[in-house]
């Protein structure tokens, strides 16, 4: 049970980067975000592991951070280890895995834990290394649901968008064209933020209008869903561009203005710029920008574990008058995540409120 970004947390799921594969094939809604100079190397290693020395580094941070979320008092959970290079084949696609970032496919909304319609390919099958967790929460009396399961036939993509240069598609993107059509409800439980009643959402690469509805109708009257979108030309998940920290306030990213910020002001909520990244030139981030800097794990509203090489972002929260537990991520950051990603917090204190 967990209703927000930041009530005391008491149980987390934390990742898994053993067994990362990279994509293969590399398919358009994959390319859609990765940056060209990676391009090369998603041809090239598709279907074969990341590079291993990386990956046994991103595995050792991912253990350290479990070390230091339990010495806080948080109960840790993981996947299950999965071999993600097995190709699998449906009546739609043919695909290998990817890795197991619970953030993206996990949303837990008050009581219940979702399965999300994620929409690569190579993220079809991640629910498996979650189900022994899931089937357990169930058991403790968790309702546990799955969105409809996407087909990911080639409709669901616009094969064209990738052939656009990268600033056509920027530029596309600030006028709400994806790669992503409206074939069929998809999302990544990471476009969506929780702030008690209020639960905020955009539409992006791997999210579509289509699934936004999904989980309109699907939530019902106890909570007011809000999309929200940004000056950014390349969305895909929300934690690294208007990230909850606490009751009203909010990281916005000074890159990437909310176009609706309006709404939060009128509300009273303190409006928080973070920040530049310090990530080293030289290291590789293969999946996103360096925005992960404030893509923060909340474990209560006045403690963060936050990279330990961060240190503007650092100075930023003890001048909030928040706790700083700096920990090592640089390696899991190659894989897409920061501590948001990399984690799914099931149980957090507190009841449903509202915030807005
Ligand atoms: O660069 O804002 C963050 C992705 C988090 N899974 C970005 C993408």
């Amino acid at each position: 049970c967990s209703y927000n970004e930041w009530d005391h947390l008491e149980e987390v799921i934390v990742g898994r980067a053993e067994g990362a594969t990279v994509p293969q094939p590399f398919a358009a809604a994959v390319k859609a975000i990765i940056f060209e100079e990676h391009w090369n190397f998603f041809s090239k290693y598709a279907g074969r592991s990341f590079p291993l020395d990386h990956l046994h580094k991103a595995s050792a941070e991912l253990e350290e951070i479990c070390a230091v979320l339990r010495r806080e008092g948080v109960t840790v959970r993981r996947p299950d280890p999965v071999d993600f290079s097995v190709k699998y084949t449906t009546p739609d696609f043919t695909s290998t895995g990817q890795l197991a970032m619970p953030r993206d496919l996990l949303l837990v909304i008050g009581d219940e834990i979702m399965e999300c319609p994620m929409s690569w390919r190579s993220r079809f099958f991640e629910y498996r290394a979650y189900r022994s967790l899931l089937k357990e929460y169930f058991n403790g009396g968790a309702k546990w649901t799955a969105a409809p399961k996407p087909q990911m036939s080639d409709e669901l993509y616009d094969e064209e968008y990738v052939k656009y240069s990268p600033e056509e598609r920027h530029k596309l993107a600030l006028q709400g064209g994806f790669v992503t059509t409206e074939f069929e409800p998809c999302f990544d439980a990471a476009d969506f933020i929780r702030a008690g009643k209020d639960i905020f959402v955009q539409r992006s690469q791997v999210t579509n209008n289509m699934g936004i509805e999904w989980m309109r109708r699907h939530l019902g009257d106890k909570y007011n869903l809000h999309v929200l979108s940004f000056g950014d030309t390349n969305p895909m998940h929300m934690d690294s561009t208007f990230n909850i920290i606490g009751p009203g306030i909010v990281l916005s990213n000074p890159d990437r203005p909310c176009h609706q910020i309006g709404m939060f002001k009128k509300a009273g909520w303190t409006i928080v710029h973070p920040p530049k990244s310090t990530m080293p030139a030289d290291h590789p981030v293969w999946f996103s920008s360096t925005w992960l800097s404030m893509n923060v794990l909340m474990l209560d509203s006045n403690r963060v574990v936050v990279e330990k090489d961060e240190k503007p972002t650092i100075e930023m929260f003890k001048k909030l008058g928040i706790k700083t537990i700096p920990v090592s991520l640089r390696f899991a950051n190659s894989l897409g995540g920061g501590f948001h990603c990399w984690t799914s917090d099931v149980r957090r204190r507190g009841k449903l409120e509202s915030y807005l």
